[in-house]
């Protein structure tokens, strides 16, 4: 039996905030990451302080080098290309009333360059990247009225790629935005009481959900052979020890997460939300029509991001489940410099859970190691412990596959260095492509091939069976 099916994505994926730069270029407005100059584990600033260094106004100029980077991912053999599309070069402010062309102009030739080196274009329309003028003026989705903006975007960008982009996503990790609320939902919520933060937050999901199930609708109207997914963190949870309170309340935690895949799959308010509504004294504003709507118009694939597994002990913090917040240490796992712990078989154990209960295709769009690349004195970065996360997390995809779990495919985190979402810095390094920039922003560019490209390339070749 072959590892991996014949028209399976193998791939990479990166953000637009965290690669392009190009900041202010071509009537780009700002948007919520050019604020976070330390990352979104951090607060950011309102405004853009002049005497300070924000690492992701350059990036790795992706906006300028695409066409050198592409060539790298086509010689990997890479079959898909997953990037967002940065919200506020389209619509700079969110509400103008037509769109700016430069920034669709580049995003038609950065899909034309993707398809023209074979791959297939697989696309966030929201990826921790909205226009900071809508986090202004109706502290982003806590408001209604976002989605309204929000759809105006889609449709623009539907109408304009629709013969090049088939796979899209709505929103990056939209479960985070409980751990990084300004990232995920535009709200700034900081200041508030913790009734307060829960009754903004699940007020800002409902809006999401809505808006999300207008584009599922909006995009299959206008692309009928797209795909459109949701797209969640689920890096795994596990009950410290068997004590039942533990494994309870494991699930419990679990549930926090998949609250919204629940709703954007299944397409209701599961009832055990309720529960949680009632302990903090939530609210939800629904306007006539919304459940219809979340009924109507389910997403078509769980997309997922994947980097390591939590472990949970009964009575501590809910806390989400990436980003680098982690629950108590697990001793049967080695962790990375950042203290995320490496877990090839979570990935399998979700990629099970998961299809168990939604039985939709599932789509592995981030997984990968941040580490610390040193260069040899061979001028090389042999980077053996990427190469080693990435082999033992591939043997469980195919395990998963041989479970007879339907995985559409698969793009590794970062396959060239970015900035660093969490954190902003660009020391945490993703890819099997260095480039040369460090987090005080010396450096020139320049990119070059570590030793996991070879070994990525080779598998992709191989179509996995070089993994075993
Ligand atoms: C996810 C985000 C990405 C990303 C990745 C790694 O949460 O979707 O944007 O960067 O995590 O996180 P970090 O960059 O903090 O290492």
């Amino acid at each position: 039996m072959k590892h991996f099916p014949k028209d399976f994505l193998w791939g990479g994926a990166i953000a637009a905030n965290q690669a392009e730069g190009a900041y202010l270029e071509d009537g780009k407005g700002i948007n919520i990451t050019d604020l976070a100059r330390h990352g979104f584990q951090n607060i950011a600033d309102d405004n853009i302080n002049p005497d300070e260094f924000y690492p992701s106004h350059e990036a790795i100029d992706f906006y300028h080098r695409y066409k050198e980077d592409l060539m790298l991912m086509e010689e990997m053999g890479f079959k898909a290309f997953r990037l967002s599309i940065s919200w506020a070069r389209i619509f700079p402010t969110g509400e103008e009333e037509k769109p700016n062309e430069k920034g669709l102009e580049f995003y038609d030739n950065l899909f034309d360059e993707i398809i023209k080196r074979g791959m297939e274009p697989v696309v966030t329309i929201s990826h921790y990247e909205t226009p900071y003028a809508l986090v202004e003026k109706y502290n982003g989705w806590e408001d209604r009225c976002l989605i309204d903006i929000f759809l105006k975007y889609c449709k623009v960008i539907f109408d304009r790629y629709k013969d090049k982009v088939k796979y899209w996503m709505t929103f990056n990790e939209i479960n985070n935005i409980h751990i990084i609320p300004y990232a995920a939902g535009a709200i700034k919520i900081d200041s508030y009481s913790l009734k307060e933060k829960m009754q903004i937050t699940y007020q800002a999901s409902h809006h999401m959900f809505v808006a999300s199930a207008l584009a599922n609708k909006l995009c299959h109207e206008i692309i009928p052979d797209s795909k459109i997914g949701c797209m969640l963190s689920l890096s795994a949870v596990y009950p410290n020890t068997c004590n039942p309170d533990d494994v309870f309340e494991a699930m419990e935690l679990r549930r926090r997460s998949l609250f919204y895949s629940d709703v954007m799959l299944r397409g209701y308010y599961p009832g055990y939300i309720n529960r949680i509504f009632e302990e903090f004294h939530v609210t939800l504003k629904k306007e006539t029509g919304d459940d219809e709507i979340i009924a109507s118009y389910p997403s078509d694939y769980l997309a997922f991001s994947y980097y390591r597994s939590t472990t949970h002990v009964a009575g501590s913090p809910f806390m989400g489940n990436t980003g680098g917040v982690t629950g108590a240490s697990n001793p049967y796992l080695d962790t990375t410099p950042w203290g995320w712990q490496i877990d090839p078989k979570g990935l399998r154990f979700v990629c099970n859970e998961l299809y168990d209960r939604y039985q939709k295709p599932l789509f592995i769009v981030e997984n990968g190691m941040g580490n610390i690349d040193v260069i040899s004195e061979d001028g090389k970065i042999h980077d053996d412990y990427r190469i080693d996360y990435l082999r033992r997390h591939l043997v469980e995809v195919s395990e998963a596959l041989k479970d007879g779990i339907l995985i559409i495919g698969y793009t590794y985190w970062g396959p060239i260095d970015i900035v660093s979402a969490g954190t902003g810095e660009m020391k945490k390094r993703y890819g099997f492509i260095y480039v040369d920039k460090d987090n005080e922003g010396n450096g020139t560019l320049k990119r070059s091939k570590k030793d996991s490209f070879y070994w990525y390339k080779k598998v992709i070749e191989t179509n996995g069976d070089s993994l075993f």
